[in-house]
């Protein structure tokens, strides 16, 4: 039948993948989306000049519509779990939440309010709400294990963070590049497009990754390390890099601290003593260090699977922070370049106001006594060396936090305190946190859960509240691209409702009404999302509306070398190889290799009965963590979660292609397919995360399949499995064992 609707036309910038910035086109009819593809002419396209746009773009067609949106606020009227609600008004949900908000704050202090936040694009207003509520209990995915930690690690050694942690390309000047722990090719595909680019004009590709992907197609080397060992690899580079003299002498001698000290702890990471706990050869790891030493510029950029290997996660930045430095490359064009604050947008950081919270608050923030680096004690060092280094105040989002561990253990056990309030924004933690088990049974005990998504999820089936968010075709926001000053928009694709149709809100909406209900009036004058961003673009000169109808702005340019003019912020004014900072707070100032948690080598009595070394977590084109798996275009590509097995072990257990696996950690079971996979070494297997079945009943037991293929099922959030210095959660390279399932 055709629609009676004009066909409308509107560009905005796909959040699909997190951090990547395509630049969409979409034709829509009657509030359906009926084409998607890349904006002509944008400087931000899935392929160049082709049109092109991914899976997940294409699943857009179906989001407004899909199977388990949620279309009105609901509140639980069975047991939880059960799957019984009633749609209540967004008046009687804000009343309701918020008198319960304003006793526990009243009678038992704000910080037994926590919220675990995901990645929406209001992240900012999650963290207004709650530094003027007065918890520093927020955290979550993003600001631990997705960047937050990088970010924080290069501000102790750098007093700056480098951009290519952001979805940026290499620029043209660019010689070498080391794809670590990154499969830019799934993940992020402008990236990788930039990064052959680099390989066609006669530049290197280093690989660093268990798995040959297939980036190793374009590699001049691929070291296969074993998986959770790069901080080893990392101190062995660094050892040939100044053992052989490749480093940067002039920069080093002006612009370092600590350079000796460095050398003295690298001693005893030799190629030879490297190669026996990475399993990369010692003629490659030399090989390795040679080429990104004297290819320059050369650029690692972030890539995010070492960040989830538990206790040693984030000394793999900071080796990666030392490399860029003693080779010169660090802030040069081609190289690693630093975000500069740019006075042009109002920036989410500038938002959060963390200044609003007390510092006798922000010490409460649950784990402060172990994550010294990514709570008060860290963040108050932090912010005085940028502050006396001309920077802005340290943003909070993604670098000040609670441990996140310690909001769930709090709700089962009461230390230090308890927390009775649980907020989950945007976020899928029964999915996508470590340890189901362990989310699980603090979801269902807590006192009182608000989940705000924009799907039935399991979790949000544990809620008390369920109220229905706008996904980002649905909302307006802007990303800005530092370095070369870009400013890129996303409209309001969609409607967020229409004619009476749903009513579905924005994050901002939710905690905005919140907000005014408890006395934070002045805070939240504007109106609506699209007043913030006139506000954002004020010093501009541009309102949202005239912004919105261009939605990009030119990159002008690079800036490098800002150290020069303004020096680094860090407290000895230099790039920290030996940091004062760690050391300030009790933590080791040189990075330094730990077994992961549990290998071969540190719990080898474990490694008898589990034998093999599970990675999870590679992302797959069709689904963004626990997100597309309802929307059919996806599915139907990627019906069923797969594990990789090499040929070899896979024959020794009587494993086929397309056999149903089981795959055990100490934690508990899943069952995936197997896919046999010639380029993984056969002791170590890949699984995928984030695989649900919402097609699945909902009520307990079944949780939409939650039990049955979650990867997180087999992870660990003990603390002594999590990072010292940040509290990253151990979601990857830890003993499993596998055998063919049963069940057909
Ligand atoms: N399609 C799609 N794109 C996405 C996402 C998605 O879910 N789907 N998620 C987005 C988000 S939030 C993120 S954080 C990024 C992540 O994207 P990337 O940073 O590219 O990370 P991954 O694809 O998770 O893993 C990269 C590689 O790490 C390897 N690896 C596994 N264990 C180890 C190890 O111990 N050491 C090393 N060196 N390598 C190891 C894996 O084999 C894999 O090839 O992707 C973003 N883009
Ligand atoms: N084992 C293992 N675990 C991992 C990883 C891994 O590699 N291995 N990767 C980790 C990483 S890097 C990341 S970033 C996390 C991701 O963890 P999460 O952020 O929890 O991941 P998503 O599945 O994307 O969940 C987002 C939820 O928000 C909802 N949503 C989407 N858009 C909006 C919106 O605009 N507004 C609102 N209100 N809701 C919205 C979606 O429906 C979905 O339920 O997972 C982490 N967990
Ligand atoms: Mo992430």
């Amino acid at each position: 039948m055709e629609s009676k609707k004009e066909l409308e036309v509107k560009t905005g910038l796909c959040m699909s993948c997190h951090h990547e910035t395509c630049i969409l086109q979409f034709k829509i009819r009657d509030n359906e989306i009926i084409d998607v593809r890349s904006a002509p002419g944008a400087p931000y396209q899935y392929v160049p000049n082709q049109g092109r746009s991914c899976s997940k773009a294409q699943g857009l067609k179906g989001l407004r519509n899909a199977p388990g949106r949620l279309n009105y606020p609901m509140k639980r009227v069975g047991e939880r779990g059960t799957n019984k609600w009633e749609q209540i008004s967004w008046d009687q949900a804000f009343n309701e939440i918020a008198d319960t908000l304003r006793r526990i704050k009243e009678t038992e202090g704000p910080e037994k309010v926590a919220c675990i936040d995901g990645a929406h694009n209001e992240v900012w207003a999650t963290s207004r709400f709650f530094n003027l509520f007065g918890s520093p209990n927020l955290d979550g995915i993003m600001a631990k294990i997705c960047k937050g930690d990088v970010r924080i690690v290069n501000s102790a050694i750098y007093g700056n963070t480098i951009f290519s942690a952001y979805s940026e390309p290499p620029t043209e000047r660019c010689k070498c590049v080391i794809l670590w722990g990154a499969k830019h090719s799934t993940s992020s595909p402008l990236r990788w497009a930039g990064e052959k680019g680099v390989k066609e004009r006669g530049g290197k590709i280093i690989i660093i990754d268990p798995r040959g992907t297939d980036e190793i197609k374009f590699a001049d080397l691929w070291l296969q390390l074993r998986p959770g060992t790069d901080t080893a690899l990392g101190l062995g580079l660094i050892n040939v890099i100044i053992n052989e003299g490749l480093y940067d002498k002039e920069f080093v001698e002006k612009w370092t601290f600590g350079f000796d000290e460095l050398k003295n702890r690298v001693q005893q990471y030799t190629p030879s003593k490297v190669a026996e706990i990475t399993w990369v050869s010692k003629e490659k790891i030399v090989e390795a260090a040679k080429m990104y030493a004297l290819n320059k510029p050369g650029s690692i950029p972030w890539g995010t699977r070492c960040s989830h290997i538990g206790r040693n996660s984030t000394d793999v930045e900071r080796v990666r922070c030392i490399l860029r430095a003693i080779t010169g490359n660090l802030d040069i064009d081609g190289g690693d370049l630093f975000q500069s604050p740019y006075p042009g947008v109002v920036t989410a950081q500038e938002l959060d106001l963390a200044e609003q919270l007390p510092l006798n608050q922000m010490e409460k923030a649950l784990g402060a006594d172990w994550i010294k680096l990514k709570s008060a004690p860290g963040w108050k060092l932090l912010t005085e060396t940028r502050k006396a280094g001309g920077l802005k105040a340290y943003p909070s989002w993604g670098t000040l936090g609670a441990a996140v561990p310690d909001i769930y253990y709090s709700i089962l056990e009461g230390k230090p305190y308890k927390v009775k309030a649980l907020f989950t924004v945007g976020s899928n933690p029964i999915l996508t946190m470590a340890d189901v088990n362990l989310v699980y049974k603090a979801m269902k005990k807590v006192e009182f859960s608000i989940v705000i998504d924009i799907f039935m999820t399991p979790t949000a089936m544990l809620g008390d509240y369920v109220l229905p968010g706008t996904a980002w075709i649905e909302n307006p926001s802007i990303q800005w691209i530092e370095k070369t000053e870009a400013i890129l928009g996303a409209d309001r694709i969609l409607p967020k409702c229409s004619d009476g149709e749903y009513d579905r809100r924005d994050v901002y909406d939710v905690f905005r009404e919140l907000g005014l209900r408890l006395g934070q009036d002045q805070y939240w004058s504007w109106k609506t999302a699209e007043e913030v961003l006139d506000h954002r673009l004020e010093r501009l000169g541009v309102t949202w509306e005239e912004f919105r109808k261009k939605p990009w702005a030119t990159p002008i340019g690079i800036k490098e070398k800002s150290y020069e003019k303004i020096g680094f912020a860090t407290p000895t004014g230099k790039v920290e190889l030996y940091s004062t900072t760690y050391e300030k707070l009790g933590l080791d100032p040189l990075p330094n290799y730990e077994e992961p948690p549990e290998s071969p080598i540190s719990t080898p009595r474990l490694a008898k009965d589990y034998p093999y070394i599970l990675i999870t977590g590679s992302r797959v084109r069709e689904y963004l963590h626990s997100q597309f798996h309802q929307i059919k275009n996806c599915r139907d590509k990627h019906p069923d979660p797969l594990v990789e097995i090499h040929p070899e072990t896979a024959k020794k257990l009587g494993i086929k292609e397309g056999d149903w696996v089981r795959i055990e950690t100490k934690r508990g079971s899943i069952r995936q397919k197997c896919k046999l996979f010639e380029n993984i070494h056969p002791i170590v297997i890949n699984a995928e995360y984030g695989f649900w079945y919402p097609e699945k009943a909902g009520e307990e037991p079944t949780l939409f399949g939650i039990w049955e293929s979650n990867a997180n099922v087999l992870t660990s959030m003990a603390r002594e499995h999590c990072d010292h210095a940040c509290g990253n959660w151990y979601l990857t390279a830890m003993l499993c064992k596998i055998y063919k399932d049963k069940k057909l």
